[in-house]
């Protein structure tokens, strides 16, 4: 299963979404040649993994018609398949099937609950939680325990899966999926809990609401999605550091040198001790 690079670090996996309405990039991956394009540019950026989408799960999205999402993914995935290891972000499962057929090796699964067609097609499944759906997710969410509920929901749903059969099996707490920026941070700050379960931990907080909100400050102004490049990083950096195995983002240059930096320093000073160099600015 791969869990890192064959850099070393932790795995990118670049967010291609194929639609009109996504939260942060919706738009303007919409046409099939474009898609492509960004494909092939974020392989060349460093993604271990692309992972397409044709449909939007941001809050108050709309669902789209099974036929829609396969004009949207299925000539993408086509496409890049031949070049980069490429996951189908779905929860139908008609979609993740011709996903699969058309070269997809991975079905990035927000409902958590698709593992039958890893299973029947011998591919990997990331199982993301969510409460709730798109319509009311962020409806005041209410957890006793949000890392415990989380934990558990996704170690129950991969036990399902690998009873029957799946053999790579991601667990990604779905930052942002019915859940305040308390529970977003809580969930952040005890990653180790998810990672403790065994499970290869996958984490997405690219360009998400709660670092606008974070970043402007009580009563500030949020900051547009694309001004949360700094949260993304920190996030996905923090995140590598707790022990998850992959972050999905948007920017995946800047995430690949990020990961690059991951665990460095602690290695360089146990391999060779403390740095006499003391080169600035090169
Ligand atoms: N977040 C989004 C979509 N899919 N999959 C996983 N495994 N983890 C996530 O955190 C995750 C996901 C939402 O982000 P995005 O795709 O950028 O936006 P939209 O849903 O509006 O297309």
């Amino acid at each position: 299963m791969p869990e890192a690079s064959t850099e070393g670090r932790a795995l990118v996996m670049g967010i291609l979404n194929v639609t009109p309405d996504s939260f942060s990039d919706g738009g303007t991956w919409f046409e099939t040649e474009s898609a492509i394009r960004r494909g092939h540019e974020m392989i060349a950026e460093g993604a271990d993994i692309v992972d397409v989408g044709g449909e939007s799960s941001r809050p108050g999205a709309v669902e789209v018609p099974v036929e829609e999402e396969l004009r949207r993914v299925v000539p993408v995935v086509e496409a890049l398949s031949p070049h980069v290891r490429v996951s189908v972000d779905t929860v139908k499962e008609p979609v993740a099937e011709a996903a699969v057929a058309a070269g997809a090796t991975l079905v990035n699964d927000v409902s958590a609950s698709l593992w039958p067609v890893a299973a029947r097609h011998g591919v990997g499944w990331v199982a993301m939680h969510r409460k709730g759906t798109p319509a009311s997710m962020q409806d005041d969410p209410r957890y006793d325990d949000v890392v415990a509920e989380v934990r558990d929901l996704l170690a129950d749903r991969a036990a399902a899966a690998r009873g029957a059969g799946v053999a790579e099996i991601w667990i990604d707490p779905g930052i942002g999926f019915g859940k305040t920026v308390d529970h977003n941070l809580e969930l952040l700050a005890r990653l180790g809990v998810l990672v403790a379960t065994g499970h290869p931990v996958l984490v997405g907080t690219s360009r998400k609401a709660f670092l606008g909100k974070l970043a402007a400050g009580p009563g500030g102004e949020p900051l547009a999605p694309s001004e949360r490049l700094p949260g993304s990083l920190a996030t996905a950096t923090w995140a590598l550091q707790q022990g998850a195995g992959m972050v999905r983002v948007h920017d995946v240059a800047a995430t690949v040198q990020a990961a690059l930096l991951v665990g460095r320093p602690a290695r360089i000073r146990r391999d060779a001790g403390p740095s006499t160099d003391t080169e600035v600015g090169s």
